[in-house]
């Protein structure tokens, strides 16, 4: 391996070069007896939805236990550790080739998209919507959750954080599923109701599905490997709980206002229903007369519905109501960063908000 403390592009050759390593000890894994086939499918399975990209999400453990090390040198093993996390939750989130993101858990990502009806990501069709896939893709969504407990198993057995590690990949899968759920049955079909819909319960969704799993799991991951307790670092924690939601509402606004080439997907939230931060923001802004205009058209299919919806967003310039939002978030985030007491840990927290802020993809 190369310069492991070198510059990024090092880290990232490196980083990629664990994935190889990753994904050759799962298509050779001894529990199954592998044929040609099987092994074809869940190669080509992993490289059209694991990797890819920027690879930002996955690096940030190992720039996290970096910082928290105070950038003493890591050893080669260290960053393999380090870097065999961040793949876990690559795995888990999926790698977008066009952002930053952290689309939760390739296999939550895999399954959201059956989920949420959507045709496209990383700018490519959704895993279910290549042919011969179909819904086979449910299963290889839990294929992709089996990986993650393997590779730990392969790697991490040893290590005295090994069941808070576990523990802590159950507790986010769990803290996921619950705000997928949640997220889910707000737009079930001949119960849609948008007087349901409020801030509380969009913040309720957003913290649950995104911001435990895209936030707090990467640098949770690091603080183990670093020897920490987590119980020591519920400060840290709700601060990146709330960057997890900021983040989210950066995903509405996007799913709306975005540009498909850049995020990569094509948004299907007004269609599907969604309590998006944009129809809360419009409930709280709109007329007696757009508000009509909301009920009317709201979660249905019909291009020419979608696009009532769009025009009454820009009639009450929602775009301006997010702006104002992501200011305020900035500056609540960084004050509560700039409270943290340990000098380290505020840099991995500016690294993850310097990252996300204003983004558009
Ligand atoms: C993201 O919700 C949450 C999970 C757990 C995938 P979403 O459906 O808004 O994500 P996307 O916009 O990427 O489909
Ligand atoms: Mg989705
Ligand atoms: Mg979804
Ligand atoms: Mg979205």
């Amino acid at each position: 391996m190369a310069n492991l403390n070198g510059t990024t592009s090092d880290l990232r050759a490196t980083f990629l070069g664990v994935y190889s390593v990753l994904k050759s000890e799962l298509l050779n894994d001894p529990a199954f007896e592998w044929t040609e086939g099987s092994r074809q499918w869940v190669d080509r399975m992993l490289d059209y939805n694991v990797p890819g990209g920027k690879l930002n999400r996955g690096l940030s453990v190992i720039d996290s236990y970096k910082l928290l090390k105070e950038g003493k040198d890591l050893t080669e093993d260290e960053v393999f550790l380090a870097s065999a996390l961040g793949w876990c939750i690559e795995w888990v989130e999926g790698f977008d080739s066009y952002t930053w993101e952290f689309q939760l858990q390739a296999y939550f990502l895999v399954l959201d998209d059956i989920m949420d009806n959507s045709h496209t990501r990383r700018g490519q069709p959704c895993w279910f919507r290549v042919p011969k896939v179909g819904m086979i893709a449910v299963n290889d969504g839990i294929m992709l959750r089996n990986h993650i407990p393997r590779i730990l198993k392969n790697h991490f057995r040893g290590k005295p954080y090994y069941v808070d590690l576990l523990d802590l990949f159950n507790e986010v899968e769990f803290q996921t599923a619950s705000g997928q759920m949640i997220d889910l049955i707000t737009t079930i079909e001949g119960e849609k109701d948008l007087s349901k819909y409020s801030l509380p319960l969009h913040r309720r969704i957003v913290q649950y599905k995104t911001a435990y799993y895209s936030f707090y799991l990467p640098v949770a991951c690091a603080l183990l490997m670093a020897g920490e307790n987590l119980d020591n670092h519920v400060n840290v924690k709700d601060v990146l709980i709330a960057m997890g939601i900021y983040f989210q509402v950066q995903d509405d606004y996007l799913d709306c206002f975005g540009e498909p080439e850049k995020i990569g997907k094509i948004g299907t939230d007004i269609e599907d229903f969604k309590c998006s931060w944009l129809v809360v923001k419009a409930l709280e802004l709109c007329s007696e007369e757009q508000k009509k205009i909301l009920f009317e058209h709201y979660g249905k299919t019909d291009p020419a519905d979608v696009a009532k919806i769009k025009a009454l967003y820009n009639e009450i310039n929602l775009q301006g109501a997010f702006a104002e939002f992501e200011s305020k978030s900035y500056e609540k985030l960084t004050s509560s960063i700039e409270a943290h007491p340990s000098k380290a840990v505020q840099a991995v927290l500016k690294s993850f908000l310097g990252k996300i802020y204003k983004r558009q993809k």
